[in-house]
């Protein structure tokens, strides 16, 4: 995209005139916003446009990611970005007298996904964008995001996230493209006048689905692609229907807000409503747009890929089979044909609780019509393997079964493919949580490593760092992230070395800037920057890293002049609202805080910092800031994780556990620049296979843990009486579910290396290096390339 900066503050000047009707003087940061949001998207509709056109007129396959998350951030910058309008922007509001950076931050930032899912989603579309992939985003425009987090008294408050009050410019509200959903009521098989059998239904609740597009800008390629977001709302009413309250409430409640459960099946009514809305009306989209340019359904697999992102929208499987048989006269077997080649579906948690089932009565009760399809799929796939692999198998591996509809095996037995987001996680799917799906079709699995894209979470969220490459390798890697890899020539470059460290204090001074603003907490910057940022869970164990706070705390309170390498404990983390255990480690965490920083013999060698409302925007400025990334869940539990890569990508180095994909960044940027530790897999697997874990045994045997423990009930953490006594209960009644007593001893072996490493500078930075080095290799363009020819079958630009 060419403007001149004079053009360019002609049009914006014009646009706040439309707009506003005003003068610059009398525009706010808002305002000013909003105009740029029109001005980007009046330069970037020729795109738009022409992108649709040419995938017509080329008759290119289509990819549909389908997720009830995406996570994209703010949008401005990175349109700005990828239509290469920084410089000229920025230098044009700057003379007219405005700061880019202030208006940046006017904008909502959309918080419509958890956490790593709707990230990874987010992450993907961008990808598929840059490569010129045919690629589309489907999911559901939430009328409030994931709630806003306060902290008070110490405790998680949660506030509604209403992201929509002052509209979103980024979106276009297409009307015409609407479609109906139907819910409940009775269906019956009506024979037809040829032979063949019609649904037909009565009393059913219908919804109308409204399309909200947002264009998804490629990086200087000039594509623009298409995140379309539904919304539920009262159907046209040209038979003057009466909807009562109660029913147009419940119409409403279907977009109105995300379920704030992370890695966890909500198994809610309304989720199961949420799931159908959005798969149903995503279907019917990409049906009624092939019809508009084929004749029949037989080549609809050959232009037509649609991805199942988690199981969420696994509900697209029977939703295709109901539209070409029911609208589109296909035989089953036809139907079935098409939906397996279309279908392919990705697996993000081995973790039980994770695993969505629905009662068979209560899908029933709202899908009848879905729920035929899925039984029939149900009978044939038993009537077909139980031959070959025997009936209690073929039971434990059915669509349905125990009284529940189970979302992951019928996501599998519809799909050509079936990948695990890590090498590590998919071969536990396989050994274990899809075991016997895997000896029905082994040929379905695959792995598929989640990848990040490096143009948001370095180019846009660490710019020193960005020209500190640019100026060594070119500014290639941000086409091909594998090019970060020659920066390995510099690792014995000293003036690099030290340019690193230069580029690392820019970005903590901004994020103890933002601490201070926001916390009134002073944080030095010579510290250690130690981050665990990701949502508050169990497994993720963001309680062993409060018990290396403990520790270090406990010796500065023993031996307060003896030398202490200063720490700064950063975390970010929202707690799902129903899950008790989460909340209390959140005021676990607030209560050491209080503690620790205001202790005057700590002074300022040991802060720690709980940031709330950690999301996108937050995660743009902690993570460029950090030198140890803390990755340290169960082995086994995280699926791949994310913040890992974005931390490595910005040279942080890990401390990590053996799980998800912790063991290719290990592998990557070799072991000698993390800190690995903790039990394996396979460890963790022998406790279970032997049931003979004993948290006791390493509480009684490590008195340095043991007064830790008992600190949490002891009183020497003010605050904490139930909260505490709640956790200790976990360890020592309830046998520490996740290991942390057994981590201990390794975990805090590597936190005193740390201490001791990072004093030397020079080699510090020389294994930063190593790991920005080595983050290419978890590229999302890299991901997304692997889907399109393995999974997709599109064609895509080569990266190299
Ligand atoms: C996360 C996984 O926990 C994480 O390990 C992985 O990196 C990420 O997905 C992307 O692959 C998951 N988030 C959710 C959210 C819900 C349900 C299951 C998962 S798994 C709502």
């Amino acid at each position: 995209m060419t403007v001149t900066c004079a053009q360019f503050k002609r049009d914006f000047l014009a646009e706040i005139k439309t707009l506003y009707a005003t003068t610059l003087n009398d525009t706010s940061p808002l305002d000013q916003l909003i105009a740029l949001g029109h001005l980007v998207r009046r330069y970037d509709g020729p795109n738009w446009a022409k992108t649709a056109r040419a995938y017509q007129t080329q008759h290119r396959k289509q990819v549909y990611y389908f997720s009830i998350e995406f996570l994209p951030g703010r949008l401005l910058m990175a349109n700005l970005l990828n239509l290469n309008l920084v410089t000229t922007v920025r230098h044009g509001l700057k003379e007219l007298g405005l700061d880019l950076d202030q208006i940046r931050q006017a904008e909502p930032d959309p918080a419509l996904g958890n956490g790593g899912l709707g990230r990874l989603a987010a992450c993907y579309l961008d990808a598929m964008a840059s490569l010129d992939i045919a690629g589309n985003g489907n999911g559901i425009r939430y009328r409030y995001g994931l709630f806003k987090q306060l902290f008070i008294n110490g405790y998680q408050v949660e506030m509604p996230d209403d992201w929509l009050r002052n509209g979103n410019v980024w979106e276009t509200r297409r009307e015409n493209k609407s479609c109906i959903v139907r819910f409940g009521g009775h269906v019956w098989l009506q024979p037809q006048a040829n032979g063949t059998l019609k649904p037909q239904y009565r009393d059913t609740d219908d919804v109308l689905a409204v399309p909200y597009d947002v264009g998804i800008v490629g990086y200087h390629n000039s594509v623009t692609n298409t995140l379309r977001l539904w919304s539920a709302e009262l159907p046209p009413n040209a038979d003057h229907t009466y909807y009562s309250q109660a029913q147009r409430d419940q119409i409403d409640d279907i977009t109105k807000v995300l379920y704030p459960d992370d890695s966890n099946s909500a198994g809610q009514a309304l989720r199961l409503r949420q799931e159908y809305f959005f798969t149903s009306a995503g279907v019917q989209s990409i049906v009624r747009h092939f019809c508009a340019h084929h004749h029949g359904m037989r080549t609809f697999a050959k232009q037509v890929a649609i991805h199942i992102n988690d199981t969420h929208p696994t509900l697209v499987i029977p939703e295709l089979m109901r539209l070409l048989m029911d609208e589109h006269h296909c035989s089953w077997d036809l139907a079935w044909a098409l939906t397996r080649q279309v279908m392919s579906y990705t697996n993000h948690t081995i973790l039980q609780e994770a695993l969505e089932t629905w009662p068979v009565a209560l899908f029933q009760g709202l899908l009848p019509r879905i729920y035929q399809i899925v039984a029939e799929i149900d009978r044939r796939y038993r009537a077909q393997k139980t031959p070959v692999f025997g009936a209690a198998l073929v039971d434990q591996t059915a669509p349905l079964g125990n009284g529940q509809v189970r979302m992951a095996y019928l996501a599998v037995i519809g799909s050509h493919s079936v990948n695990g987001v890590a090498p590590l996680h998919t071969e536990l799917l396989k050994k274990d949580v899809l075991h016997g799906l895997y000896q029905v079709y082994p040929e379905r699995f695959n792995n598929k490593t989640n990848g990040i894209t490096l143009r948001r979470w370095v180019q846009l969220a660490n710019p020193p760092l960005a020209r500190t490459l640019d100026a060594r390798i070119g500014n290639l890697w941000r086409r091909n992230p594998r090019l970060l890899k020659t920066l390995l020539a510099y690792q014995y470059d000293q003036g690099f070395l030290t340019e690193l460290s230069q580029v690392k204090l820019a970005n903590k001074q901004a994020l103890a800037a933002l601490v201070a603003q926001r916390l009134g907490l002073q944080i030095r910057t010579d510290a250690i920057y130690d981050v665990q940022v990701k949502r508050l869970h169990a497994y993720k164990r963001q309680l062993l890293h409060v018990f290396e706070i403990l520790r270090e705390y406990f010796q500065i309170k023993d031996q307060p002049t003896a030398p202490f390498v200063p720490r700064v404990h950063i975390f970010g983390a929202k707690a799902a609202p129903s899950y008790h255990y989460a909340k209390a480690i959140i005021k676990l965490i607030n209560a050491v805080a209080n503690l620790v920083n205001h202790d005057p013999v700590v002074g300022s060698r040991l802060k720690v910092v709980f940031i709330p409302n950690y999301g996108v925007s937050l995660a743009e400025v902690i993570i460029p800031a950090a030198d140890v990334s803390e990755q340290i869940s169960t082995a086994s539990k995280e699926a791949s994780g994310t913040s890992n890569m974005k931390l490595m990508a910005n040279g942080a180095l890990a401390l990590a556990t053996y799980d998800g994909a912790n063991v290719d960044i290990i592998q990557a940027a070799g072991a000698k620049n993390e800190y690995p530790f903790g039990l394996t897999v396979a460890e963790v697997y022998r406790y279970y296979q032997r049931g003979d874990y004993r948290a006791r045994d390493f509480y009684r045997g490590n008195p340095e843990l043991k007064r830790i423990v008992d600190s949490l009930v002891d009183g020497t953490i003010p605050g904490i009486s139930t909260e505490g006594r709640e956790i200790y209960d976990s360890l020592l009644r309830y046998n520490d579910e996740f290991f942390v007593l057994a981590d201990y001893a390794s975990y805090v072996a590597q936190q005193r290396q740390i201490s001791q490493d990072y004093q030397d500078q020079t080699a510090w930075q020389r294994r930063a290096l190593a790991n920005i080095a080595a983050s290419g290799a978890f590229g999302a363009d890299l991901a997304v390339a692997r889907y399109a020819d393995d999974i997709w079958q599109v064609p895509h630009d080569r990266l190299d």
